[in-house]
């Protein structure tokens, strides 16, 4: 059903009621599945269907943003020269911040996630994902047009992202090289755009280990009025 309400066009929407039972059992399934994400830095090569990949971008696009902007732009890479270039460029700016950039804090923090500056995950997984933030646009009469609460809704879309990859049986990491402006030339990316997130896609590799980490106790993170 289609309405004109002050001048602009609206839909009707409604969801499809659901039992308190069939409710508590679908957030308990979604919360057992979710619980099962880790980040991965140790992939397999494996293929992954192109298909299940947009799929899993065309799930992020649907994220609310800041006025309806949608300020982001997904590039997909598998071309295995470009792959290369990323790797080598990211590993250039990783060696520099694990040598000097980042503080002893910092360092002593990451020590039990095992990570440092090499980054052969880059290669190795068969998508890489860089999220672009769009800080604004250029109108029809050329003028720059701001984008509202990029980070917030760019964070958001990188959520639904990372959720639609764990439910498309994939991992991921979320991989932030610092700083990432490489991206922007190697992916001939316009002035418009700041590279936000960089995601290597595939399978973890047959031998993989990952920290042994919790999460946070529930009674640590909730506070219920
Ligand atoms: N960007 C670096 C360092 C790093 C920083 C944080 I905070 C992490 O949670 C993990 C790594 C890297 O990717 O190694």
């Amino acid at each position: 059903m289609k309405t004109i309400i002050d001048g602009y066009p609206y839909i009707s929407f409604s969801i499809e009621p659901q039992s308190s039972a069939v409710q508590a059992r679908n957030s308990q399934d979604f919360l057992e599945s979710l619980s099962k994400r880790r980040s991965v830095r140790e992939f397999s090569d494996k293929e992954v269907p192109l298909e299940v990949i947009e799929n899993i971008i065309k799930t992020a696009a649907t994220a609310p943003s800041g006025a309806n902007k949608q300020p982001w732009t997904f590039c997909l890479i598998s071309d295995k020269e470009l792959k290369k270039k990323i790797k080598e460029a990211a590993e250039q700016e990783e060696k520099e911040s694990y040598e000097s950039r980042m503080s002893e804090d910092w360092i002593e923090d990451l020590k039990p996630l095992g990570t440092d500056w090499q980054k052969p995950f880059l290669e190795t997984a068969p998508y890489l994902i860089v999220i672009f933030k769009r800080i604004y646009e250029i109108d029809e009469n050329g003028n720059k047009r701001n984008n509202y609460y990029v980070q917030e809704s760019v964070g958001i879309a990188a959520g639904l992202l990372i959720a639609a990859i764990h439910n498309a049986g994939l991992a991921t990491l979320t991989h932030t090289p610092s700083p990432m402006n490489f991206l922007s030339k190697l992916l001939d990316r316009p002035a418009n755009e700041k590279p936000f997130l960089l995601l290597p896609i595939g399978y973890p590799a047959d031998e993989c280990w990952v920290p042994d980490i919790n999460k946070k106790a529930f009674e640590e993170i909730y506070k219920k009025y």
